[in-house]
């Protein structure tokens, strides 16, 4: 790992694999298991830097695909890398681009060299590889940058996922060799589809390579939760006990409880930024939307045991009414309160971990699906 960065085991849990930890980067320190909130287009949409912090955020995610059609590195650089940028301090990692060229670009073309699309503000023909990814990504400047992946679809033959995973494993060996700035850490992504034999195979693979961290990808893809839970159980043995795991996408309670038992130490999902802007809270463990006739006259707070600035100043009625009128600061305070649930989420996992009360708090998300 480059000198700047480490990653401590604070406790282990003696029932699971799940472990409390600390990643340092150059912008300060993860806690983890804990969740990372998407800031896609350098901003956690609706919120500003400081309501960000009070939510309990400490790394958050950019996007490479993203920025790079707007308003493209040379600006970001030019203010002086992303955190200057977006006015965000704290930690900073940056996705390759590559799964949202595969997600989000209709006539993409893929080849050994790279990926060619078209980029749908204005249909000029953009190239991406693991050579440019590194580039842009190195010119946005994060904290942690991620390999340039190919993550096949779901379902998928076998065949398909075989191709699309060893072709991961070349695209990180050019990466490896593209990437020249010590004050970011590369992370790489075990791709695999629902084979856990490719799993094991990807996963023993990357560990050659004695990366600083280490991502789980091509999950969420539309497979079923317990496929996924599975690929989660089997890689994660894999993968170097000594450094942080992260699992690309995911952000359900479930998922991310399970996750941690496995060994997993960092999330990230747009399902609490997206929820928001639908109008709906994360309430105890159910979405709830606010434009339901219950919560009309209904004054007390989302939920009375949340820290966070929209449950402390505002209630229900309140919010119900800012959405009904599409006011725009019911997307800020239900962001606010979203994006704290699911950390606060994580962070008490990690509470309990240090405890070692982990299986006894949180048994309902860990029972195995039949
Ligand atoms: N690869 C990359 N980013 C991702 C994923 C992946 O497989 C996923 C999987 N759902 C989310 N984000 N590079
Ligand atoms: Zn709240």
């Amino acid at each position: 790992m480059p000198q700047s960065f480490s990653f401590q085991i604070q406790t282990r849990c003696t029932h699971t694999h799940a472990r409390a930890g600390v990643f340092v980067t150059p912008h300060g320190i993860v806690e983890t298991p804990r969740f990372m909130p998407v800031g896609t287009l350098a901003n956690v949409k609706t919120l500003t830097p400081a309501q960000l912090l009070d939510t309990g955020a400490q790394m958050v995610l950019s996007n490479t695909y993203h920025l790079h059609l707007q308003p493209g590195e040379k600006i970001v650089a030019a203010a002086g890398g992303i955190h200057k940028f977006m006015g965000w301090n704290g930690p900073i990692l940056t996705d390759s681009g590559g799964f949202q060229v595969f997600s989000l670009s209709e006539m993409r073309t893929v080849t050994e060299a790279g990926v060619r699309f078209r980029s749908p503000h204005d249909g000029a023909i953009i190239e991406l590889s693991p050579e440019r990814s590194i580039e842009i990504q190195n010119q946005l400047g994060a904290d942690v940058i991620m390999a340039f992946d190919e993550c096949p679809p779901y379902p998928a033959s076998r065949e398909d996922v075989v191709a699309a995973t060893a072709r991961t494993v070349r695209w990180l060996e050019r990466c490896i060799a593209a990437h020249d700035r010590p004050e970011a850490a590369l992370f790489g992504i075990v791709q695999g589809g629902v084979y856990p034999d490719l799993r094991v195979a990807a996963a023993k693979k990357l560990v050659e390579f004695d990366l600083p961290g280490y991502a789980i990808g091509g999950v969420s893809v539309g497979e079923p939760t317990d496929l996924m839970e599975m690929v989660v159980r089997v890689t994660t043995p894999i993968l170097p006990d000594h450094k942080p795991r992260y699992l690309m996408g995911i952000g359900t309670y479930r998922e991310m409880a399970q996750a941690i038992a496995s060994g997993i130490d960092l999330f990230d999902c747009v399902i609490p930024t997206r929820l928001a802007r639908h109008g709906a809270a994360l309430v105890a463990g159910e979405r709830w939307n606010l434009k339901n006739a219950q919560f009309r006259e209904d004054f007390r707070p989302l939920d009375p045991s949340c820290p966070c600035y929209t449950c402390q100043n505002f209630s229900r009625a309140y919010i119900s009414h800012l959405v009904r009128a599409k006011e725009l600061l019911a997307y800020t305070l239900l962001s606010i309160h979203n994006v704290t649930e699911l950390i606060r989420f994580t962070t008490r996992i990690r509470d309990a971990i240090l405890g070692d009360r982990f299986t006894d708090e949180f048994a309902q998300y860990l029972q195995v699906q039949s």
